[in-house]
């Protein structure tokens, strides 16, 4: 044997006995040859300590509560816009009408002609003058010339302005006292006319009348005794009307 070859001898004879004597890493404790059956498992440790307070959550999917009581009426809102006008319906049956019983629609006329009639007269006898087409009537307030003529107006009517004596007469039974008559100067001095503006047709001045005393005299009244006489129109004086029949 050579000098080499006992070397590499040596080499492989202290490699054999430190693999034998060494044990592995990967082996543990014991050669595996050495091992038996793996032993049984521990008791369960002791309970560790609570941990540390964990952060707030976020807010939780919780359960819808009741529904509320309905809330105070509101106020009302604007009107709507005016709808479309709808269809024209179609045309009805021919109705019954009672009223168009030309018989029985002019009994209920003469009818109520005659009431009308009976209540005039009633009114003539009571109350008032009937002259022709002529009503006369008293209210028996005394007034202004002015405000006679709103009064009577007020009833479809005029301040009294008789156009003859038969007329001038049932003024005077009716009032019986000085009575505004429709008759004025106001617009020229001297010149009389009627409530229409027209000239005097018939007149029946009393003695030394019309004499426009202190220059303000321009309304007429009627006296007692039927005769004329001219006086401020702002003096009061009976109201007599006289209305068409
Ligand atoms: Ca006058
Ligand atoms: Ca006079």
């Amino acid at each position: 044997m050579s000098l080499f070859s006992a070397f590499l001898l040596l080499l492989l004879s202290i490699s054999k006995t430190h693999s034998e004597s060494v044990p592995s890493e990967n082996a543990q404790t014991c050669p595996v040859i050495a091992c038996g059956s793996p032993g049984l498992n521990g008791f369960p440790g002791k309970d560790g300590h609570d941990g540390a307070k964990g952060e707030k959550g976020e807010p939780g999917q919780g359960l819808r509560g009741l529904q509320g009581p309905p809330g105070k009426l509101g106020p009302p809102g604007p009107p709507g816009v005016p709808g479309t006008r709808g269809l024209t319906g179609q045309k009805g049956d021919p109705g019954v009408c009672p009223v168009c019983d030309t018989s029985m629609a002019d009994r209920e006329k003469n009818a109520l002609r005659n009431e009308l009639e009976k209540i005039k007269k009633w009114l003539f006898f009571s109350l008032g003058k009937k002259v022709g087409k002529k009503f006369f009537l008293s209210s028996g307030q005394q007034m202004s010339f002015d405000k006679v003529k709103a009064l009577c107006a007020q009833f479809q009517g005029s301040v009294a302005s008789p156009k003859n004596a038969e007329e001038n007469r049932a003024i005077k039974n009716v009032v019986g006292e000085h009575a505004f008559l429709g008759i004025t100067d106001e617009e020229n001095e001297g010149q009389f006319v009627d409530m229409e503006g027209k000239r005097l047709t018939y007149t029946n001045w009393n003695t030394g009348e019309p004499n426009n005393s202190d220059s303000g005299e321009d309304c007429v009244v009627l006296l007692s005794d039927g005769k004329w006489n001219d006086i401020p129109c702002s003096s009061v004086s009976k109201v007599v009307c006289e209305f068409s029949v």
